[in-house]
């Protein structure tokens, strides 16, 4: 602190993570760069997020629709193409894969490096008109050792991933982040445009109190899951948990995350594999869970496990404080 109590030594993202790199003495500096591609992402999404209603950015973007079907927003096109240049001209990428595009993107050999990032642009989108809050999922993985870049690069399970974080864009653009070696949370400082260590080492509380669910699904469940989510509600001498649903992952693992307690995108008979994505949903979450303390599983297994067969498949999550976890863990070994 100096004389007018003004914080002097202030530790950004980008300060936090040269840090970290310099304990290990190989480290280039090539993740350094490459982070700094994902937060300039970040802050040109977070303007347009909150520019979006005055520009007229809000609503369908000429009809175009993407992989899932769904119709596109124009600011999930807009923060694609921000994602995808930022990164690409960062020199530190090999191959990249988008929720918004169908193919991963390998980056043309002049400017090739040895990561491959796998990114939601804008999750939650189908909120944007109701102002809820959005977010940007990543996850990074590195190339392998006698690899060039290919779709094999990515096409791996979750654990391997060397980086995952999100951007949660809400009252403020929320950073959090794992290099796997804990997890940490940065505000954006818009009047400095960095941002700034608030959240040092989050750890998720071993037990919580609220349950995050999409509830209408319920009559799809299967047994395991209604019994798991009627013991939060039903148990003879238990206090009920709350529910808290949001309907955007970024917003609702936040919460978990700094509250406790579980999210969940189960399978149920209509969606077999739930709705979720594995590479660039799921993984980032369940790595950024586990390294706060917490559990991630599908019920059957740990979701950091699974190896993906293709770029977009999806997976069942249950994420958040350990206990829980282990309780649906417990179930769902009881119904096998
Ligand atoms: P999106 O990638 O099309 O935005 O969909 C993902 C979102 C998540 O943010 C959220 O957890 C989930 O969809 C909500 O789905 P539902 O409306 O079925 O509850
Ligand atoms: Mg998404």
């Amino acid at each position: 602190m100096s004389e007018k109590n003004i914080t002097t030594d202030i530790i950004t993202l980008t300060r936090h993570v040269l840090d970290e790199q310099r304990k290990h003495k190989e480290a280039s500096g090539d993740l350094t760069i490459l982070l700094n591609a994902v937060q300039l992402g970040c802050k040109f999404v977070a303007t347009n997020v909150r520019k979006a209603r005055l520009l007229n950015l809000v609503g369908l973007a000429g009809g175009a629709v993407n992989v899932s079907g769904d119709e596109q927003k124009k600011l999930d096109v807009i923060s694609n193409e921000i994602f995808i240049n930022a990164l690409r001209s960062s020199g530190r990428v090999a191959v990249m894969v988008s929720e918004e595009d169908e193919d991963a993107i390998i980056v043309e050999e002049e400017t090739r490096g040895k990561y491959c990032v796998v990114f939601d642009p804008l999750d939650g989108s189908s909120n944007i008109d109701a102002g809820v809050n959005v977010g940007t999922i990543f996850g990074i993985y590195k190339i392998k050792d006698e690899s060039n870049g290919t779709i094999s690069d990515v096409l791996r399970p979750g654990r391997e991933m060397v980086v995952a974080g999100y951007c949660m864009y809400g009252s403020s653009a929320n950073m959090i982040i794992s290099v796997g070696n804990g997890v940490n949370g940065y505000t954006l400082d818009n009047a400095i445009g960095e941002f700034i260590l608030t959240h040092p080492n989050i750890q998720i509380p071993q037990r919580g109190k609220i349950y995050s669910v999409n509830e209408g699904n319920a009559k799809y469940w299967d047994e395991a899951c209604t019994e798991y989510f009627n013991s939060l509600k039903f148990t003879e001498g238990k206090n009920p948990y709350s529910a808290r649903y949001i309907g955007s992952m970024v917003a609702d693992v936040h919460r978990t995350l700094l509250y406790g307690g579980i999210f969940a995108y189960p399978a149920d008979k209509k969606s077999k594999n739930g709705k979720l994505r594995m590479l660039y949903e799921c993984f980032p979450m369940a790595f950024l869970t586990e390294q706060a303390g917490g559990k991630a599983t599908t019920g059957k297994e740990r979701v950091l496990d699974i190896t993906p067969q293709k770029i977009h498949d999806r997976c069942p999550i249950f994420l958040g404080s350990k206990e829980d976890i282990e309780d649906i863990e417990e179930i769902y070994k009881r119904h096998n």
